[in-house]
């Protein structure tokens, strides 16, 4: 008999690699999808099949976190072993514009598929997926003892959501585990993370599509790690023998400074920076002739758009990653460099250029345990 999983947010970055990963686990896969007017399932469509081939262990659902009654329904019928729960407004600087929508779906969300659970009565583990966006101003390296300083509506959101899951562990005895994952990126990373907004500014600079590239705060300092990487500690954490929380990252941080000098660095673009505050801009330097039709030395390619500045911020991100090395033997694998040059391949073959190769390489040479990860990255990047 197959295990069952019910996945939230299935059509998200995220999503979309953690049921590859169950599937080739040998999981039943079901997924809760909104419905829109246009597709949201690009990123799965490669691993859905038609729902009347017997073979077929991926089921897609319609709900929202807004709507209790179908969330009862769906932990009914379904009866899921595991529930992963990642669906959320998850864009931090949206969460200012929208502070009561995205507590309503990413923390009072978070209630009501607990409580579906609950009520149901049925034993299923549960994997809630929190935020390093939690720990806000509280200094680096942050650990699971750091306290919370949560420094936005999306992040009160995630703390809110992070105690009720602690909450129905202790209280109702739910297999109940917190994920604070560090940000992780790929190349199904949505286009408006400031990761995936560089390396797709790179593809389109260079294949003469895009002039410039607006940028809020370049001294913000991330923990940034590999994607694919994260959604296995997903899974490891539902399959211990008791429930626990724990921090994922690499223990390394950048700045969007650094992101935006190595992601051009790679394609043979020298950035280099002028000016202060708003009035800073990034300039060519240097520019491999291969380029030179599309950019010149002494263009400026960065500026500052305070559009994208956050009302309150968060400086520096950096994982303390002691507890999951130790109980769960797990060390990272892809470096900030390679993960850089990952999403710069995708995202200059998907501009109809040539990759340089090496992410796409890092990729295939990395030796991931699942059997699918190989696969579902190049595939991914074949599909550009
Ligand atoms: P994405 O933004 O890529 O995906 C979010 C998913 O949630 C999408 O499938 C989206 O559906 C769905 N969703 C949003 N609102 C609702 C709603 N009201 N009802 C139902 N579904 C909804 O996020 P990621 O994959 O990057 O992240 C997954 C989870 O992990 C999120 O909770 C995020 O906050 C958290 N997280 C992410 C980190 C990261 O670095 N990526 C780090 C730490 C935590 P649709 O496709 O229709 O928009
Ligand atoms: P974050 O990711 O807020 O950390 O949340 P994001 O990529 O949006 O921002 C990272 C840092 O970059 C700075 N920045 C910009 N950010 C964006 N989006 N656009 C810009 O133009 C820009 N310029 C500078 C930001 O100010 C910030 O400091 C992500 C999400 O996936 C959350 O759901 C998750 O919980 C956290 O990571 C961990």
């Amino acid at each position: 008999m197959h295990k069952r999983a019910l996945v939230t947010g299935i059509t998200g970055q995220d999503g979309s690699y953690l049921a590859e990963f169950l599937l080739s686990k040998g999981y039943t896969v079901h997924g809760l999808i909104r419905r829109a007017s246009t597709f949201n399932t690009g990123r799965i469509e490669h691993i859905y099949a038609d729902p009347h081939a017997p073979e077929a262990r991926l089921f897609l659902h319609y709900g929202d976190l807004s709507d209790s009654g179908q969330m009862a329904n769906l932990i009914f019928n379904i009866r899921p072993d595991e529930v992963y729960h990642l669906a959320a407004q998850s864009h931090v600087r949206v969460s200012f514009d929208m502070p009561e929508y995205t507590g309503d779906s990413t923390g009072l969300g978070t209630t009501r598929l607990l409580e579906a659970i609950r009520r149901s009565g049925i034993k299923t583990r549960y994997y809630q997926a929190s935020s390093s966006e939690m720990f806000g101003a509280a200094p680096p390296p942050q650990s699971e003892k750091t306290p919370f300083y949560p420094r936005s509506p999306y992040a009160a959101a995630k703390v809110y959501a992070y105690w009720m899951a602690v909450n129905y562990r202790e209280g109702y005895g739910l297999f109940a585990c917190n994920g604070i994952l560090f940000n992780h990126e790929s190349p199904r990373r949505g286009e408006t993370f400031v990761t995936r907004k560089v390396t797709r500014a790179v593809a389109n600079m260079l294949a003469g599509r895009q002039k410039k590239l607006y940028l809020g705060n370049l001294d913000a300092k991330r923990d940034w790690g590999f994607a694919p990487e994260y959604v296995e500690m997903m899974w490891l954490m539902l399959n211990q023998d008791e429930p626990d929380d724990f921090v994922v990252g690499t223990g390394t941080s950048y700045s969007i400074r650094d992101l935006v000098e190595r992601a051009f660095d790679y394609m043979g673009v020298e950035v280099e920076w002028q000016g202060e505050g708003r009035e800073e801009r990034g300039l060519v330097r240097s520019v491999n002739p291969k380029w030179r039709g599309a950019l010149s030395p002494g263009n400026a390619i960065i500026e500052i758009d305070p559009r994208y500045f956050r009302p309150t911020e968060v400086a520096c991100l950096q994982a303390d990653i002691g507890k999951a090395r130790e109980k769960l033997s797990w060390e990272p694998r892809v470096t900030f460099d390679e993960l850089v040059k990952i999403m710069v391949d995708y995202d200059v073959r998907a501009a109809g250029l040539a990759p340089i190769g090496e992410g796409i390489s890092v990729c295939q040479s990395k030796g991931f345990c699942y059997t699918n990860h190989d696969f579902s990255l190049s595939e991914a990047i074949r599909e550009a």
